[in-house]
This record gives C-alpha cells, structure tokens and sequence, in this order.
C-alpha cells in the first residue's frame, strides 16, 4: 500500500463540524494513510453559500506551496478519492465494488438515525421499523463477509482496508450516545450477537497505523450529529 509517507507533497483540509457524522471515516482515513491534514471547523451557515454543494464535509487538497489544488464534495466520493489514490482500494473492480457495496450499505442505515433525529409522530415509528429491518439484514450480511474471511477482523485478507475503516467507523456511531437509542433494543452489533463485529472492533483498535486517531481524546469524545 502506498501510504503517504511516499509523500506526493500535499496537504488536505478537512472541512466539517465537530461530529462523527458523515467523517469519521475520513478522519480515520487520513491519519491511517499518513496524511499531512488538519480539521477545520467552519462558521455556520455563513460559509454555507462557499461549499460548491452547500453542505459539509469537504476535501481541499494543497499542492506544495499550500495553494488549494482540488475540492471535492460529498463523504463518500471524499473517501474512495483518498482510498484509490494511496491504494487502499483493490485495483480489480469486482473487488473494490464488493467494499464500495458493503460501505453504500452503511450509509443507508445511518440515514435512519439522522431522518430519525428530526421525524415526529408515525414517521419515527415507521423509521424504528425501517432501521429494524434494514440494521438487521446489515449485521448479517457483515457477520458473513467477516466469517467468510476467516474471522481475522478483517473483511478481506489480512490487512486492514477501506472497508474495515468504514464499518469500525459506522460500528462506533452506533456504540454513541444518540444512534444507542435505536440500538439498543436490538443489540444488533454486540459481541453476543455478533462476535465477528467485536473482532472487528477490536482488530482496528489495535491496527499501529491508526494510533494517533484512538490515542487522541478528541476522537473517543465527539458527538454523532448535529441534533440534540
Ligand atoms: N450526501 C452528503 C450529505 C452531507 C450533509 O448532509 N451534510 C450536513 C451535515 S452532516 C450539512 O452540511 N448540514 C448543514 C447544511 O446543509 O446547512 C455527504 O455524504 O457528504
């Protein structure tokens, strides 16, 4: 794997408020690849109207001399830009595509929390019901990529890869304060019910390429979203 300390010279900015939200992968993402990157937290709205979509999180990239080179919208497009470019992402389509569903599949069930947050009435109900079924047939489908793999902590191979970093990412949303509440009556992801996401868990947790993001406080302290 190409990681950055075959530096190509650039630095990113990562543009976003102080959530997990739609970064926490990223922000794994780029202390596990070795980046030159810092957070910026916006003031909002009034930058609003100088996102190109109007909405966070953005990647700047700066060139050498710290002139913006490219901004890109968007988390996910942020995220598979930074996993080809330093070849966390397979070469071999299929097998990218095969992370690119798994990770598409998380954003999904997150979705439910956030519409969740602001729903009244039947529409939350129906959202409990929707996030029952949809999270259920995640966690099976995770438990059996991960099984498959042989039950290393990994869903592919031996290494820790895109997906990895976005399912510890999506597991840990779930684990907060906030998402617990749709959690936890179904308990979903726990090791009783799904030890293979506990090896998961516990196999990124002890990745060395991502110890400056669990040794930094303000990563076991941010909140999940914007809504109380
Ligand atoms: N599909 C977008 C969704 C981005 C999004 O909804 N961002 C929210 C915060 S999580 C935002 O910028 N809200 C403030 C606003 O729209 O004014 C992505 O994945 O990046």
């Amino acid at each position: 794997m190409t990681h950055a300390s075959d530096n190509d010279n650039v630095s990113y900015v990562f543009r976003y408020f102080d959530v997990q939200g739609y970064g926490e992968t990223t922000r794994m993402l780029l202390t596990f690849l070795k980046l030159d990157w810092s957070e910026e937290l916006p003031e909002w709205p009034k930058e609003k109207e100088n996102q190109p979509f109007g909405h966070l999180p953005v990647l700047v990239e700066k060139n050498s001399l710290g002139e913006t080179a490219f901004v890109l919208s968007e988390s996910q497009a942020i995220e598979r830009y930074l996993a080809r470019k330093y070849s966390l992402m397979p070469a071999d389509l299929q097998q990218a595509a095969r992370q690119e569903q798994l990770r598409d599949q998380l954003t999904e069930v997150q979705k439910y929390h956030f519409e969740y947050c602001k729903a009244t009435g039947t529409r939350k109900e129906i959202l409990v019901d929707k996030y029952r079924e949809e999270a259920s047939k995640l966690a099976e489908v995770h438990a059996r990529v991960l099984r498959e793999n042989g039950n290393n902590g990994h869903y592919v191979g031996d290494k820790t890869s895109y997906i990895d970093i976005a399912a510890y990412a999506f597991f840990k949303f779930f684990r907060s304060e906030g998402p617990r509440a749709l959690e936890k009556q179904l308990r979903l992801f726990e090791p009783e019910n799904a030890p293979e996401i506990a090896k998961l868990n516990a196999t990124i947790e002890a990745e060395e390429d991502l110890a400056p993001y669990f040794a930094s406080p303000a990563n076991s302290t941010r909140p999940t979203t914007l809504f109380k």
